[in-house]
């Protein structure tokens, strides 16, 4: 069992990310199996609750207020339509939903209906995750009351990169909310986005920040920017797929009891690839047709995937307790 550790350096990671190919990935699925039954991958689907017209200028978001993108705005849904889609993704075979809304932070008015959509997906005996913006006074213990299991703030990128791609709120403001999830005993789904023209250096300081959390996020997405026309960050240069898979790798490494979840950027990979970023210790994915926005494999195609690779879609069984702060 390899130790968990909180005093990552960036010299270390970097030179993580340097191994040759085969090594790091002999490392990442090394440390995987200790903790991991390595065959499970765990499906959550996500809806979009509350659609565009989002006051914060995120780069890579086509929800933006700031940006041109041709997403359709929609105000928030009603909680019987959400249950409804939940049942069906349950249905479906997924054992987590995660409602995602355009908001900074939730108002009030807002924020009780989706406590109220919390407790009927709970009711249906999914796990459930929503990611709402910053959180604020109680606004956490009472979603962990209302029944949520997983609260969804990513860092995006690195403290330094930060700025480049959003200017409405600091790295900082990320970090307090994720310590009002914490101690709200929520547990926490917080990772990044890759390709956005960031260096390896940014990709380093992502996960350096992820892992040196006081308590790793139970769940960490690593997502692909999926470009969407109209947002300043349509026409980045791609990102080389074997350096996303070198991120899922590392991320694995750092985090070595934390479900890594192949997020966004699915639709764009081929099946071989996404076998590779399972085999660097992926264990998670998003399941049906979209995400909040954009597309995301078909749910035949990713059962045929699993199908292809003898994965089950069940919650990697974990092979040691998830351990405490230390
Ligand atoms: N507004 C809330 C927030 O930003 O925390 C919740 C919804 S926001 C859409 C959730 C996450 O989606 C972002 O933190 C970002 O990591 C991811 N995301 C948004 N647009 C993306 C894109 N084009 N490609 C990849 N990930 C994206
Ligand atoms: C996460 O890390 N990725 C998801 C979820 N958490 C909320 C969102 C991906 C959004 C991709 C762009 C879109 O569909 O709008
Ligand atoms: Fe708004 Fe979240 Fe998109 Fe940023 S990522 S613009 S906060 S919906």
């Amino acid at each position: 069992m390899t130790a968990i550790r909180h005093d990552w350096t960036r010299e270390e990671i970097r030179a993580l990310f340097e191994l040759p190919f085969a090594d790091l990935l002999h490392r990442a699925q090394t440390t995987h199996r200790a903790h991991f039954d390595p065959n499970a991958v765990q499906v959550s689907t996500l809806l979009s609750i509350k659609t565009g017209a989002c006051p914060e200028d995120c780069g890579y978001c086509p929800q933006s207020a700031h940006h041109a993108a041709d997403v359709e705005r929609e105000a928030l849904l009603d909680v019987d339509a959400v249950v409804s889609a939940a049942r069906a993704a349950r249905d479906a075979g997924a054992s987590r939903f995660c409602m995602g809304a355009a908001w900074r932070s939730p108002r009030e008015k807002d924020f009780v209906r989706v406590l109220d959509m919390v407790r009927g997906v709970k009711a249906l005996g999914m796990e459930t995750c929503v990611t709402l913006g910053m959180l604020y006074g109680d606004q956490a213990k009472r979603l962990k009351a209302a029944g949520l299991d997983y609260y969804n703030h990513n860092l995006d990128t690195s403290p330094e990169y930060y700025e480049q791609i959003i200017t409405t709120r600091r790295f900082d403001d990320r970090l307090d909310t994720l310590g009002r999830v914490r101690e709200a005993g929520l547990n926490v789904c917080c990772g990044g986005i890759v390709g956005m023209g960031e260096s390896r250096e940014d990709r380093v300081g992502l996960l350096e920040s992820l892992a040196n959390l006081p308590q790793h996020p139970e769940s960490v997405p690593i997502n692909y920017l999926v470009q969407v026309a109209g947002t300043p960050l349509a026409g980045t240069a791609p990102l080389d797929p074997l350096e996303f898979v070198r991120t899922c790798a590392v991320a694995r490494i750092l985090m070595p009891a934390s479900v890594v979840r192949l997020s966004a950027g699915r639709d764009g990979m081929d099946d071989a690839l996404q076998a590779l970023c399972f085999l660097a210790g992926a264990n998670s994915i998003f399941y049906g047709d979209k995400l909040l926005t954009t597309g995301n494999p078909a749910a035949e195609r990713d059962r045929a995937l699993f199908e292809r690779l003898g994965i089950t879609a069940a919650e990697p069984t974990r092979r040691c307790a998830a351990p405490a702060a230390a």
